[in-house]
């Protein structure tokens, strides 16, 4: 039976994060994508591209998990944008009550678009009532550093502090995307399991379009995971898929260029392929 997983995230109205980058992740690694909706990004072409994220009410939220849940066990679950600390309170009851298993916690807590922080009562909830729950976490520098309580991180010996302080926050393996923030000549993401410290390394590429890379990831390791593989394997797996997706970025208008989701299959290589084969 193929495995079915959810994302549970906000949507960005641009295509390439959030909700819409898990589903297509999904789709590429040949697992059913289930949404639960927790927040709608939209973005203001008048004011500089400008982010706006308006929360939905926890009540839908609730019924969007019941939906969901009614279906029967998920094989995996991951969470990304979550709006409200309500929304997160929701969340954690529906996890208990299914006892969800291999649950990736990617602790979003900004956008590029946006400020600062979104909100930091957001990412003391995602702390105390989702990590505790969780089988990984990814978070990127910002993220790793707030919730290790570290400020920003810079290096990789911070990067192994920091994921120590975390795993002891509940998560059994603790990711931290380096990505292009780290002045690395490679692209460096750091996966913990506890006990070793594995570096995922990989070509860092000289790209402005990689909006929705953190969230690809994430959505990687999940499918990965939901498909049998080990967290190692699965973390592995995904780098090489959202390596090819960076890669093959797109310009999608005057402001941001996305991550191509379906670079790593190119499927749609083959389509043209069989279509000329059929004449
Ligand atoms: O990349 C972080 C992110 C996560 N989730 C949603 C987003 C963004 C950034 O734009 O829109 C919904």
């Amino acid at each position: 039976m193929i495995p079915k997983v959810m994302t549970i995230a906000g949507s960005d109205s641009s295509g390439g994060a959030g909700l819409q980058a898990d589903l297509k992740t999904f789709q590429e690694y040949g697992v059913f994508g289930f949404s639960a909706i927790t927040s709608i990004v939209t973005m203001d072409p008048a004011a500089g591209w400008s982010h706006e994220v308006t929360p939905l009410v926890s009540d839908l939220l609730a019924k969007e998990l019941k939906t969901i849940y009614a279906g029967a066990p998920l094989q995996a679950v991951k969470t990304g944008m979550l709006g409200t600390v309500e929304n997160v309170q929701v969340i954690a009851q529906y996890l208990t009550e299914f006892q969800q298993k291999n649950l990736v916690v990617d602790p979003v807590m900004a956008c590029k678009g946006t400020a600062g922080l979104l909100q930091p009562e957001l990412a003391y909830a995602m702390r105390d009532l989702l990590l505790p729950h969780a089988l990984i976490t990814t978070p990127n520098l910002v993220e790793a550093g707030i919730l290790a309580e570290m400020g920003e991180l810079t290096t990789t010996d911070e990067m192994e502090t920091a994921a120590k302080k975390i795993a002891a926050l509940g998560p059994q393996y603790v990711i931290i995307k380096g990505g292009h923030r780290l002045k690395t000549t490679a692209a460096v993401d750091l996966f913990y399991d506890g006990q070793t410290f594995t570096y995922l390394t990989g070509e860092k590429y000289a790209t402005d379009f990689n909006h929705g890379a953190g969230c690809t990831f994430a959505a990687a390791v999940t499918a990965g995971l939901a498909k049998g593989n080990t967290p190692l394997v699965a973390a592995k797996k995904a780098k090489a898929f959202v390596n090819a997706a960076i890669k093959q970025g797109v310009k999608i208008n005057p402001f941001l260029g996305h991550v191509w989701h379906g670079a790593y299959n190119d499927a749609e290589a083959r389509m043209n392929q069989e279509s000329r084969n059929n004449g």
